[in-house]
């Protein structure tokens, strides 16, 4: 068997193992592996007769799946979650195969799904309302939150798992069914999720139809941004794409959570632990081969430390072994697409025509033909030019330097997005005052910009598009609230002491 028929037979399995058995026949998408850009499947795409009926189907579940009180929908989720543990490394086979990630962060995004899932279950109990004081005798005031509707969850290929779990898990229980479509480069492991949340769905006795995958190209996506029925579209893309979604969606007036690019840059200042930085950095930048949304794509450091950090990432660059995900030691896998890396080739002249230097990186490198692999470039820029303000999907580093602390949160905050952030520092009045300062959603201190755990809420501001998923209170986007008075007296007084008749 050459290598590519057993990428084909190990998709497979791992398949047929969450209940899925991949058609033989010759659908018009046809599903390659960035690993070697083999085919794995050639699968058909949804009609709009069947994502219309998906939808109807959806709508349907709602009316039950509303009256199921949440405790009982969190057992649905519970079970989802027992079967994700058994199948972890079925769905991580399927992850690396069709997003490229190496087993160890394939895992971790099958791991991040579990953990959404206990999240979820214990929410599925905590879903609180507040009772305020009524300015009136006799009278209660309290909020109520109630289930949403059909959620459409539009996702991306780099985490083709665990941002679908986390709108789904949390949706579940809020009492909202599910439609997802999910990358066109991903359709398999959405087709294993799907089967084993259908199965879940058949151990507990949950309602038919609270679960659709919907296959195809954006077409698939624009039915859900358009259709009434859907109550709130979760989308995870492009900034492009977000500015596309959210009025389209908004001239219904439906929901719309958005997650969108991200630019995120850490602040080294010359307290730092410079040993505990470039490990920070050097994951959050070369990890997943640079495709997070939480990817660190800039570093802003002090003057007086730049040449020896510089040093040091270049040396770690060195040791990263960039190849087959599969092979043992590999840390930095393929790039998508040959697209993916003509953009990070454009970046890289860009930056050069700007002034930039590159100091490693950016090479192609050949591991197996038909994949795209390339070393994660680190670039020392003189200025934060317009490519670095830009979100390049790709392992870029710009590295750039500053000299006081207003400087260093200047160049932080002035990019378009507002995703995630990170100072490095020992002093804690800097840290302090980073924390209040950085414009992101997600802000740390003394760890890198990506690797974000589920139970904070995770999305962030600008152009990342402003929506929150996963932990904290972000269940909160898919209920409505309802605020209710209710009289138990007998009178009728009326609010700010008005009198009528
Ligand atoms: C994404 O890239 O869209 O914080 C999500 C992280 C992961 C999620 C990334 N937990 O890097």
């Amino acid at each position: 068997m050459n290598t590519s028929d057993r990428f084909r037979a190990h998709a497979r399995t791992a398949a047929a193992q969450c209940g899925v058995t991949i058609p033989d026949g010759d659908g018009p998408l046809t599903v390659t592996t960035p690993v070697d850009g083999s085919v794995l499947a050639h699968i058909r795409p949804h009609t709009a007769r069947q994502v219309d009926a998906a939808l109807g189907a959806a709508s349907a579940a709602f009316d039950r799946w509303r009256d199921v009180p949440a405790p009982q929908r969190g057992r649905l989720v519970r079970r989802f979650g027992e079967l994700l543990v058994e199948h972890k490394e079925d769905l991580a086979t399927l992850v690396t195969l069709e997003a490229g990630k190496i087993p160890s962060e394939a895992l971790g995004e099958v791991q991040e799904m579990i953990d959404i899932c206990d999240f979820a279950v214990g929410l599925s109990r905590q879903l609180y309302g507040r009772t305020m004081p009524s300015e009136r005798p006799g009278h209660r005031l309290m909020e109520t939150w109630h289930p949403l509707g059909v959620v459409g969850v539009i996702s991306a290929f780099n985490f083709p798992v665990a941002v679908w779990s986390w709108n789904t898990a949390i949706a579940l229980v809020c009492g909202d069914p599910v439609v997802w479509k999910p990358s066109e480069v991903t359709p398999l492991t959405a087709l294993a999720c799907d089967a084993l949340l259908r199965r879940a769905a058949t151990d507990v006795g949950a309602p038919d139809g609270l679960h659709h995958v919907l296959l195809g190209d954006a077409t698939v996506g624009e039915a859900l941004v358009d259709d009434p029925r859907v109550a709130l579209v979760s989308a995870t893309g492009s900034v492009p794409m977000g500015r596309e979604v959210g009025p389209r969606v908004a001239a219904r007036f439906g929901r719309c959570l958005l997650e969108l690019g991200g630019n995120n840059a850490a602040v080294v200042a010359p307290s730092a632990d410079l040993d505990l930085a470039v490990r920070g950095i050097v994951f959050a930048a070369a990890g997943t081969a640079g495709q997070r949304c939480t990817t660190l794509r800039r570093v802003i450091v002090h003057r007086s430390i730049a040449a020896e950090l510089e040093g040091r990432i270049a040396k770690a660059y060195s040791g990263l072994r960039v190849g087959n995900p599969f092979d043992e030691g590999v840390l930095v896998g393929p790039l998508i697409s040959e697209r993916a890396y003509e953009a990070m080739r454009a970046a890289l002249d860009r930056a050069a025509h700007d002034g930039g230097t590159v100091i490693t990186g950016g090479e192609r490198v050949e591991v197996l033909p038909g994949g795209v692999y390339v070393t994660p470039a680190l670039v020392r820029m003189p200025a934060q030019t317009e490519i670095v303000r830009e979100e390049t999907f790709a392992p870029v580093l710009y590295l750039l330097g500053y000299d006081d602390f207003d400087e260093a949160i200047a160049l932080h905050n002035g990019v378009p997005q507002g995703l995630s952030s990170a100072i490095f520092t020992t002093d804690q009045r800097e840290a302090e005052r980073f924390l209040e300062r950085s414009d992101c959603g997600i802000t740390n201190v003394n760890i890198g910009t990506s690797g974000a755990e589920i139970g904070g809420a995770f999305g962030g501001e600008k152009a990342t598009g402003g929506g929150r998923e996963s932990g904290s209170d972000s269940w909160k986007a898919y209920m409505r609230r309802a605020t209710n008075t209710v009289n138990r007296s007998d009178g009728l007084p009326l609010a700010q002491g008005v009198e009528f008749g």
